[in-house]
C-alpha cells in the first residue's frame, strides 16, 4: 500500500503514559503507543534507524533540558512517587532561571501543559524518535531517495529548546531541519497537524534560514491558544520567516486548499531545496480530539499539491488520532509522493 521509504524503531514504542490532565480529570492518555503499531504493521518493510547519537538533538535542546529528560523519570521515582512523572507547578512570574533540584519544580520548568507525563521509557522512546527522523532525512541528503518517511512517535512539534508540551518531548521535526539546514540545504518547514507547531516555531522564530509555515485550528478555539495566531511572523532576523494560517473548526478540503496554496506560495518565495513536512492525521473528520473536516481521499490531494513543488521532501509524522483510522490515512498522504530512488537507473523502464 505505502510507496515511500520508511523508517521506525521499535525502542520507540517504550513511551507509554497511562493517562493525561483533561477538562479537570484525568484521561487516557491519547498518544498510545498503539497508534505507532497501527502505523507501523502497514509497512511490509520498515527500514532500520541509525544512532546518530546525542550531538545533533544539542543542535536544537539545551543540554540542561536534555538532562532532565533522561532522568527526570528515575528522579520522580526517587522521590518516592508511582505512575507517571508530571508537574503542577510553572514559574510563569520571574522565577523562570532559578535553579532547584525538587522534581515538582524541574517538571515545572522545563514544561508548559499537564498532558505531557514522563513515563518510564519516554526518553528511550524519544531519542529514538529523534534518530528515526535523523535517518530518514540522511536517506534524501545522501541522495539515495528523493523523499522519505519518518514514522515519529513521540511526535515533536509542541516541544521547544527546554520544553516539552503537548504529547511532544523531543523536536525531531527540528532536529531534522536544523540537521539539513548545517548540511547546507535551504530548508522550509510546513506544518499540517491540527495543532499549531508551537516548539518549531520557537525553535526557528529569530532565525532567517529556516521558513516555517503552519496550518492549524484557530488557537482562539483550540490548543495550544498562546501560540499560532495570525499576528506571529518571526522577529529580529526571522521577521517574515513564520507564516501562520489559522482555521475555524469545520473546515473542511475546500479552504484548507485555500490555505494550503498560500503555504505553498511561501515555500517557493524562500526558494527552499528540502522541505520538512510535519504531517498530523488530527485534522481527520473522525480524529477523537480535534474538529476539522479532512476525508481519507483529501490527504492524497493536499500530498499532491505539495508534491507539485517538486522539491525532496522528508515528511515527519506528528498527531492523529482516530487510531483505526490512521495506517489508511498515513498511507492515502504517501501515495501522493512518489517513491522515485534518485538514481535513474533504478527507476523501473
Ligand atoms: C502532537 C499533537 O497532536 N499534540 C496534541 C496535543 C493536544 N493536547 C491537548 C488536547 C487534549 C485532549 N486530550 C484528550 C484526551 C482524551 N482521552
Ligand atoms: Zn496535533
Amino acid at each position: 500500500m505505502n510507496s515511500i521509504a520508511a523508517y521506525f524503531d521499535r525502542r520507540q514504542l517504550a513511551h507509554a503514559p497511562l493517562q493525561e490532565l483533561h477538562n479537570g480529570g484525568w484521561t487516557a492518555y491519547a498518544e498510545k503507543a498503539s497508534r505507532a503499531e497501527q502505523i507501523a504493521a502497514s509497512f511490509p518493510d520498515l527500514r532500520p534507524v541509525r544512532d546518530y547519537g546525542l550531538e545533533p538533538l544539542l543542535q536544537v535542546h539545551d543540554r540542561d533540558y536534555v538532562e532532565f529528560l533522561r532522568s527526570a523519570h528515575s528522579d520522580w521515582r526517587a522521590a518516592g512517587r508511582s505512575g507517571d512523572a508530571i508537574g503542577y507547578t510553572w514559574p510563569v512570574v520571574r522565577r523562570r532561571r532559578l535553579k532547584l533540584d525538587r522534581i515538582d519544580a524541574r517538571l515545572g520548568r522545563y514544561s508548559y501543559d499537564a498532558a505531557t507525563p514522563i513515563a518510564e521509557g519516554t526518553w528511550e522512546a524519544s531519542y529514538w524518535s529523534a534518530q528515526t527522523a535523523l535517518t530518514a532525512l540522511a536517506a534524501i541528503l545522501d541522495g539515495e531517495m528523493r523523499s522519505s518517511f519518518a514514522l515519529c512517535p513521540p511526535p515533536a512539534h509542541h516541544s521547544g529548546r527546554d520544553y516539552c508540551g503537548g504529547y511532544c518531548y523531543l523536536n525531531n521535526t527540528a532536529i531534522a531541519a536544523e540537521q539539513a539546514r548545517r548540511s547546507g540545504r535551504r530548508v522550509a518547514i510546513l506544518d499540517i497537524d491540527y495543532h499549531h507547531g508551537n516548539g518549531t516555531q520557537d525553535i526557528f522564530y529569530e532565525d532567517p534560514d529556516v521558513l516555517f509555515v503552519s496550518i492549524h485550528a484557530d488557537p482562539a478555539t483550540d490548543y495550544p491558544f498562546f501560540w499560532g495566531h495570525a499576528e506571529e511572523r518571526g522577529e529580529g532576523a526571522g521577521a517574515g520567516k513564520t507564516l501562520n494560517l489559522p482555521l475555524p473548526q469545520g473546515t473542511d478540503i475546500e479552504a484548507y486548499g485555500r490555505a494550503l496554496d498560500e503555504a505553498l506560495g511561501a515555500v517557493r518565495a524562500h526558494k527552499a531545496d528540502l522541505l520538512v513536512l510535519s504531517y498530523g492525521a488530527d485534522t481527520f473528520e473522525e480524529d477523537p480530539i480535534s474538529h476539522f473536516r479532512l476525508r481519507r481521499s483529501d490527504y492524497r490531494t493536499i500530498a499532491g499539491r505539495i508534491a507539485a513543488l517538486d522539491l525532496p521532501v522528508l515528511i515527519v509524522m506528528e498527531g492523529g488520532y482516530a487510531i483505526d483510522a490512521l495506517a489508511l490515512n498515513v498511507g492515502e498522504l504517501l501515495s501522493g509522493f512518489v517513491a522515485e530512488p534518485k538514481d535513474a537507473d533504478l527507476i523501473p523502464q
